[in-house]
């Protein structure tokens, strides 16, 4: 829970600087002008509807996320997702989650790469996301489903009041929608939006749910009063985690394995640029997540320090708690000095300028930079998760604070048995006085 909090400040951050996202935004919102005219998911005649049939009936859970988010918690929110669904399937039907595709992201700014419609596939093993719970590209939905048609969206938002009387309590209830909706009416009566850029793709309802709690609260209402076949939580994020660095929770994140293909080429450039390989550095992976169970302080890690400097709209900021990159450049070194560690490999989001100072104030930096043509084929996100991977294995790891695309390598280490000392570890601030570090989460197994 408090995990999910120190996720806030981020989205906040994010949400504010993004002005090229602010603009789309708005553009969006001002060609909305039909307001949602729909039944009501929670009237009595939907309640009444029991369902007496003994076979488990198929449905489709659909999810997206507030435009605005990155990579990683997105990432985050599939894991809630899947909680979601895991406690649905408990309680009755055959559920089956459906992955959003990946595209439109704001960081994935690459030029004239076709960065929209990408399935999970290219990112993550599909099997090894299987082995947690059902999952489907969203293009096997519109195959099964027998057209791009889905059913119900919920647009999920808050409380227009907050909390009553300054009290948190987990509530959900069907609401007037509280922003302007992101979907209209065409000729036909359907509603037409953002489907991940999939522009055949159409809703037969939407409505607008408040709702304060974790993602299972959301399994009544599913159940009991919607009975259609697939339902799309739009705004998913809203929901918090079932329980954050539980048991569930790891299950999923241990299952969420990088594609192959991205893995092979970390491994290609640790062997070739940091002399790592998994042998020697006793960080052998194995495809089977769920025999992947590595004693804490076993993983050695290669000869160079990992790093992740996140720029962009954490400095846009002027936060606090990231560095100058003179700041940054000291850190490392003393790290190296004390790690006894000759190499460096940094994972940056830094702008062109920017990179250049770096390279100026640290000329032995190793990073890893495709080519034209690779990052056709990896794209930003394939590129970003090679990043990850390769700050995995390194023997000392140094990220940014509250950054997930950081939090995403501590667990990444935390699943290849390395010494919670050289994890959880974060730059300060120039000027930071109480420089919190990041907090052990402990895999539960
Ligand atoms: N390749 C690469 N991309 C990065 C790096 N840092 C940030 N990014 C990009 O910027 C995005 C940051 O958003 P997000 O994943 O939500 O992480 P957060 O904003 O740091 O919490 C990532 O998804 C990447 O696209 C990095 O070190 N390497
Ligand atoms: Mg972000």
């Amino acid at each position: 829970m408090a995990h999910s909090v120190k996720h806030v400040p981020v989205s906040f951050i994010v949400s504010n600087c993004s002005f090229v996202v602010f603009v789309w935004y708005f553009v969006v919102a001002l060609a909305v002008l039909e307001t949602v005219n729909a039944d009501s998911v929670f009237s009595a005649s939907h309640t009444a509807t029991v369902q007496t049939a003994a076979a488990r009936d198929l449905r489709y859970l659909l999810y997206d996320v507030n435009p605005p988010e990155g990579f990683n918690l997105r990432r985050d929110v599939y894991i809630r997702m899947a909680s979601l669904v895991k406690t649905l399937r408990k309680n009755g039907d055959d559920w089956v989650l459906v992955l959003p595709p990946w595209g439109r992201l704001y960081h994935w700014q690459s030029p004239n790469i076709h960065q929209i419609r990408i399935p999970w596939g290219e990112f993550f093993s599909l099997t090894s996301l299987q082995a947690n719970v059902p999952v489907i590209e969203y293009e096997e939905f519109i195959a099964e489903n027998g057209g791009p048609f889905i059913d119900q969206v919920l647009v999920l938002q808050n409380y227009a009041e907050g909390w009553t009387d300054g009290k948190w309590e987990e509530k959900v209830d069907e609401r007037p929608c509280i922003e302007k909706l992101m979907y209209s009416k065409d000729k036909q009566g359907y509603y037409r939006g953002w489907f991940w850029g999939y522009e055949q793709t159409r809703a037969r309802n939407v409505t607008c749910i408040s709702a304060q709690g974790h993602a299972s609260i959301m399994a009544p209402v599913l159940q009991n009063n919607i009975t259609v076949t697939s339902v799309m939580l739009d705004r998913a994020e809203t929901l918090l985690h079932d329980h954050y660095a539980g048991k569930d929770y790891w299950d999923t994140r241990r299952s969420m394995v990088f594609a192959k293909h991205l893995r092979l080429i970390g491994d290609d450039f640790r062997a070739k640029y940091l002399n790592s390989t998994d042998d020697r550095d006793h960080t052998v992976y194995s495809e089977d997540w769920t025999r992947m169970k590595a004693k804490l302080g076993s993983a050695k890690g290669g000869p160079y320090l990992g790093v992740h400097l996140r720029r962009k709209d954490f400095i846009w900021g002027h936060r606090e708690d990231v560095p100058s990159l003179k700041g940054a450049v000291k850190k490392m070194r003393s790290l190296m000095r004390k790690h006894k560690l000759d190499k460096v490999f940094i994972a940056t989001d830094a702008d062109e300028e920017e990179l250049k100072e770096l390279k100026k104030l640290l000329p032995d930096m190793v990073r890893f930079e495709p080519s034209i043509e690779d990052l056709e084929l990896l794209k930003d996100g394939g590129v970003a998760i090679i990043d990850q991977w390769i700050c995995a294995h390194a023997r000392f790891f140094i990220g940014t604070s509250v950054s997930t695309f950081s939090f995403r390598i501590h667990e990444e280490r935390e699943i290849l048995g390395f010494d919670p000392k050289t994890t959880y570890n974060r730059f300060c601030g120039d000027t930071e006085k109480e420089c919190e570090q990041p907090t052990h989460w402990k895999i539960v197994y």
